[in-house]
């Protein structure tokens, strides 16, 4: 009996189900679970993601490299007879991307609010202070056409004569509008990433590869298919009026001349002409000083249906998320001390000058305290740059115009004030480097008016790839050496 009597008991419990404490523990303990699988989920993505971003970047770097080397091949073969060779460096400030933005107080990447913000000092290079150089070279080698004409998108056409400009691209807003690498609109800040929605953070910028063939007989339409006589056309403007139209805008990559025909014309121009500046800038009727940077055109993502103005306009990408790009060039251009690397004054009368003596021209490496053996090291000349790291720029030490170095005091290396001054160095930022501005540029050209001044023989790229996504924690760099001579 006493069995029986405990069945109800036991089937009355078990009938019973869950209390509401029992219930809000075990949504609990799965609510629990889940996030924790989300966790775990997130985080591996998240790695995967950085990982992608990170093979990715060292992809592109690697890719460049046989393109860059290629073209290097083919500068070496032109320069001995080519009609120029521009570099010319500026530095920007952008933010890196949209979480550095929103990091910002007054939302402008020229200012630097807190202790902590990447510096923003003219010749540093941080995720606020961006260098977007300019290459312009003229290339012997074979080279195949990577446009069609209207209605096609790849030609045949092929030469063995080129000229190839590297620099940031102006990108399309979201209208008809193409805008500069960190350009900002006339509202304020706020309004800033709006104006230029695809080329505003340092992230979003691609490095262009515009490649031109040169055929003096083309078989189809080419860039300046007049047969104009104005003074350094085809490339560029007139140098006399500024108006003709840029090959930074054209949509075709063949141009009706030669390097023996450009070279020939450039010789008709008038002493002092200042060729570089009209093959460079935007508007080469305003003065040196404050003239925007001739930027080519390009588009990642052209309108679809695709037609060959839009393929057009994709092939100059070259490297996404290029947030530096950084030009400079080594050589032979003054005697040196082999013990201290102090500039030799090698003419017996004012004013001072120093010619090539046969060895590159070095810098001395004495480690981190400056108290290390020296160690002779190729020296590079260039926008200013702090590249030893300690926050200053010395002129013995660190990149800086050759102008710079020669004109140093004799206790820095220098031969003084009065120096004979480069030819190619066209245009160079203050060498007070406290006070350099935020838009000081420098330009080295080597042309027509410089035929028996020594010319580079090396360029130094620096590039710096990062990932639009915000994927990476920094940007990762990349240094190619182009050997000229
Ligand atoms: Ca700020
Ligand atoms: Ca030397
Ligand atoms: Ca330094």
């Amino acid at each position: 009996m006493r069995f029986t009597n405990r069945q109800p008991v036991q089937l009355r419990r078990s009938r019973r189900g869950f209390s509401l404490l029992e219930l809000m523990v075990s949504i609990a303990l799965v609510l629990i679970l889940i996030l924790g699988i989300n966790q775990v989920f997130g985080l591996s993505s998240r790695t995967v993601g950085a990982g992608q971003a990170l093979s990715e970047t060292s992809r592109d770097g690697r890719n460049a490299q046989a393109i860059l080397f290629d073209d290097g091949r083919g500068a070496a073969a032109a320069l001995p007879d080519a009609p120029f060779l521009i570099i010319r460096s500026q530095g920007a400030n952008a933010f890196r991307n949209k979480a550095d933005l929103e990091n910002d107080p007054d939302l402008n990447a020229a200012t630097q609010e807190q202790a902590n913000d990447p510096t923003v000092r003219a010749y540093d290079v941080s995720e606020r202070r961006h260098r977007l150089d300019q290459l312009c070279m003229f290339l012997r080698g074979l080279n195949h056409r990577q446009t069609g004409r209207d209605g096609s998108f790849v030609d045949q056409d092929s030469s063995y004569e080129g000229y190839v400009v590297y620099g940031h691209l102006l990108l399309p807003d979201n209208g008809p509008n193409f805008r500069a690498p960190g350009e900002t609109g006339p509202k304020g800040p706020s309004d800033w990433q709006n104006f230029n929605p695809n080329n505003y953070f340092a992230s979003q910028w691609i490095l262009g590869r515009s490649l031109y063939l040169l055929n003096p007989t083309p078989s189809g339409p080419a860039f300046y298919g007049a047969n104009t006589t104005v003074p350094l056309s085809p490339l560029s403007p007139s140098a006399t009026n500024g108006n003709d139209p840029r090959l930074s805008q054209s949509r075709f990559d063949l141009c009706e001349t030669s390097i023996d025909l450009f070279r020939q014309n450039m010789s008709t121009l008038p002493p002092g002409a200042k060729w570089w500046h009209y093959l460079t800038t935007v508007d080469p009727t305003k003065p040196d000083a404050n003239t925007v940077p001739a930027r080519h055109l390009g588009d990642p993502t052209p309108a679809r249906p695709l037609d060959s103005l839009g393929a057009a306009r994709s092939t100059p990408c070259f490297l996404r998320g290029c947030t530096q790009f950084i030009v400079e060039y080594a050589g032979d251009f003054c005697t040196q001390k082999l013990d201290t690397g102090d500039v030799v004054q090698t003419n017996a009368v004012n004013p001072p000058l120093s010619d090539p003596d046969g060895v590159i021209d070095f810098v001395l490496d004495r480690g981190k305290n400056g108290t290390d053996p020296p160690v002779r090291k190729v020296r590079w000349y260039g926008l200013p740059r702090d590249v030893t790291d300690d926050g200053v720029v010395t002129v013995n030490r660190d990149v800086v115009p050759l102008s710079h170095l020669l004109a140093a005091l004799p206790s820095d290396g220098g031969l003084g004030p009065s120096a004979v001054l480069p030819a190619w160095e066209r245009w160079r930022p203050s060498s007070n480097y406290a006070a350099m501005g935020p838009d000081d540029f420098f330009v080295a050209a080597w042309g027509p008016d410089t035929q028996n001044s020594p010319k580079p023989t090396m360029i130094r790229i620096t590039a710096v790839l990062d990932d639009a996504d915000g994927r990476i924690g920094a940007g990762q760099s990349f240094e190619y050496v182009l050997k000229l001579q």
